[in-house]
């Protein structure tokens, strides 16, 4: 098949640190399935990335089996995408090796997720979370991923990423290939709804923070009339207006409808109409995806069964890419 004709590869992953979050799905997971159609997709859920914060084992072997649901609930078809649970896959943790091999402290250093994550977490900086780049870039490489849909908080990774399969194509011939970032235009980074300038994460302690996308209707909808916003009451996209401006975007990516036109719809009204209409197009948005989540979880057989044959998808092609990345390093071949 010519270059022309080769789908291109995505590849994305998320971790099973809690129920997915509405920047999680806005940012990410509600635009993989719709990637299906035009790419070759591969996508996983991050059970290695998650252990780099203290995990209880029962629960993460449960949030993991369930993140797995909601990636199909959200519109991921495991027979047209490769689906898998990251840790079934061994062949990360040994690209892993090399790639760390080819990456710089100083580099790793750098990261703010391991600064923000290390001041969130002063007891347990432990090296795992120092070096959760490189097995993000062991990910991505061990498929020779094209493109990599993600959030905005995800970009400094992603470029690293690319830094070190340059370095290693350098240092051993070309390889790998270049990944590039795939990032939405409008949703790449939704903002808590307490504190607009963090992101919205699933590991925040304060459960008013962030819209879940299990939330009950009425849960969701009382959430965002307490979202903070400013003392202004015009529905207006500013950057001195971040809390308004985050709830704008929200409603922009689950409505479609651009920011003029946002700004038009609630000319005169005040925070409490536009508050009233966030919530109910996200309930309305995510009510199918509750639903899809229940049906597949009454049914485990059927999950384990595309997870087992996702990891066998994954390790088909990951295994092969190893094992070259481990000719290329000078191991003694013993495949
Ligand atoms: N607030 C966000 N807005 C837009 N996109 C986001 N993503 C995460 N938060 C936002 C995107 O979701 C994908 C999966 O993320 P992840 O679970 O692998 O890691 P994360 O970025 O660390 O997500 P969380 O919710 O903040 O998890 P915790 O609290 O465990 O650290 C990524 O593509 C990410 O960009």
């Amino acid at each position: 098949m010519s270059e022309q004709e080769r789908k291109k590869i995505i590849l994305s992953s998320i971790q099973p640190t809690g129920t997915f979050t509405l920047g999680n799905y806005i940012g990410a997971v509600s635009r993989w399935g719709k990637l299906q159609d035009e790419f070759d997709c591969i996508y996983s859920v991050a059970d290695m990335h998650a252990i780099t914060v203290r995990q209880d084992p029962a629960q993460l072997r449960k949030r993991t089996i369930e993140s797995y649901a909601l990636l199909i609930a959200c519109g991921i078809d495991p027979k047209r995408s490769i689906v898998f649970i990251q840790s079934h896959a061994g062949t990360h943790a040994e690209l892993n090796w090399i790639l760390a091999c080819s990456t710089q402290f100083g580099e790793l250093s750098r990261m703010t997720q391991f600064k923000d994550k290390s001041a969130k977490h002063p007891d347990d900086i432990n090296a795992g979370l120092f070096t959760y780049p490189v097995l993000m870039a062991a990910d991505i490489l061990a498929y020779n991923a094209d493109l990599v849909p993600i959030g905005e908080d995800q970009r400094q990774h992603l470029e690293l990423a690319r830094n070190i399969a340059q370095r290693f194509n350098g240092k051993y011939g070309d390889f790998f290939t270049i990944p590039e970032a795939y990032i939405p235009e409008v949703g790449a980074k939704i903002t808590s709804l307490q504190d607009p300038t963090k992101k919205m994460s699933k590991s925040d302690e304060n459960p008013n923070a962030c819209i879940f996308i299990l939330d009950e209707p009425d849960v969701i909808i009382r959430k965002f009339k307490r979202a903070v916003t400013d003392s202004d009451s015009i529905v207006r996209y500013s950057e001195d207006k971040p809390g308004i401006s985050n709830l704008m975007s929200i409603y922009s990516a689950v409505t479609g409808k651009n920011i003029p036109d946002i700004e038009r719809e609630f000319d005169g009204k005040g925070y409490g109409d536009f508050k009233l209409a966030v919530g109910e197009a996200v309930a309305d948005n995510l009510k199918p995806v509750r639903e899809e989540f229940a049906r597949l979880m009454a049914d485990k057989a059927y999950l384990k069964e595309c997870y087992m044959n996702g990891a066998k998808a994954a390790l088909s092609i990951s295994g092969k890419v190893a094992a070259k990345a481990y000719h290329k390093v000078g191991f003694v071949d013993a495949r």
